[in-house]
């Protein structure tokens, strides 16, 4: 599997429209040549192609960084809000008319860092959102600090002698918060990241699709191939109904998993809101 790059963007555009497929895009996507984010951005292409989205009936939703540009190379309504500020404007949205369709995108240092304290509440409240975390482990745009993600001793621009915080795990989080739909997936899988984004967004509540999306250009330690070192597929036998079951399988370092670790719908925050609305007009 080769990376993906804009040439491959580009081209998968050019044979989706010769198949007479909607255009899902405005923009050429900006970023580096063989940036992680590519894949997790052809994925939302064609899942939202395959689900028959309208672009009037979508909203990406982003903070900064990187990620952040994601909303201009899709075509559909687009917010680039503030660094970390992605899940509450979302809700905010998807409250006022819950029937667009909302994504949110965002970096590991956007809603892991200055945003971590939002992140909980949109999974615990199950607002009907699909929340994508392109984890590159760095600060992508501003070239090179450290993130909440990044590993104990990594050198970068703001640890020259190393890190020396743990570093968080953000599918362990989505799972401990309370999201109904978690799931991890590493951006050279193009095929993979396709079909669990598109399973996220057919998830009816708050679905989380952790993304290992390497950054090529600032991240010398989380690459590619130290990913591809340790992934691997959750068992055969695994069933993604038990929340501690998933928390398990999410901590582990050798193998990281990859697939979709919980998947258990409730009733989201629209269903809760419409019953109280339902009850306070009868007589
Ligand atoms: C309030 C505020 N603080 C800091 C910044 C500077 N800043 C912009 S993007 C960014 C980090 C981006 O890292 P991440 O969220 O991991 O996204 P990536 O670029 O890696 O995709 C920072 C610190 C900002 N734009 N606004
Ligand atoms: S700096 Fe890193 S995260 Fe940003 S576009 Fe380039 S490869 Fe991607
Ligand atoms: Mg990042």
């Amino acid at each position: 599997m080769s990376l993906l790059t804009k040439r491959h963007v580009v081209e998968g555009l050019k044979r989706a429209r010769e198949a007479g497929a909607r255009e899902h895009r405005d923009i050429l996507p900006t970023w580096c040549p063989g940036c992680g984010h590519f894949a997790p951005l052809q994925g939302l292409y064609e899942a939202a192609e395959r689900m028959g989205v309208a672009a009037k009936d979508l909203v990406v939703v982003s903070g900064i960084g990187c990620s952040g540009r994601f909303p201009f190379f899709v075509k559909g309504f687009g917010f680039h809000s503030l660094h970390g500020r992605s899940l509450p404007v979302a809700t905010g949205m998807k409250i006022a008319n819950p029937a667009l369709t909302v994504v949110v995108v965002g970096g590991d240092g956007d809603g892991l860092g200055i945003g971590g304290g939002h992140f909980p509440h949109a999974a615990r409240n199950n607002f009907d959102i699909t929340y994508l975390l392109l984890d590159n482990s760095i600060y992508g745009l501003t070239k090179g600090q450290a993130s909440p993600t990044s590993p104990f001793g990594m050198v970068s621009g703001t640890t020259p002698f190393g890190n020396i915080a743990e570093p968080l795990n953000a599918t362990t989080l989505a799972l401990a918060y309370g999201a109904s739909y978690v799931a991890r997936v590493f951006s050279r899988e193009r095929d993979d990241c396709t079909e669990i984004i598109a399973d996220a967004m057919s998830h009816k509540g708050f679905s989380v699709v952790h993304v290992l999306s390497p950054c090529v250009e600032f991240n010398k330690v989380v690459t590619y191939g130290s990913i591809k070192q340790r992934i691997h597929e959750l068992p055969a036998h695994y069933v993604p109904d038990s929340r501690t079951t998933a928390i398990t399988y999410a901590e582990c370092e050798d193998p990281v998993y990859q697939g979709v670790f919980y998947n258990q719908p409730r009733p989201t925050y629209h269903d809760h809101m419409q019953a109280i609305f339902d009850k306070v007009k009868q007589p």
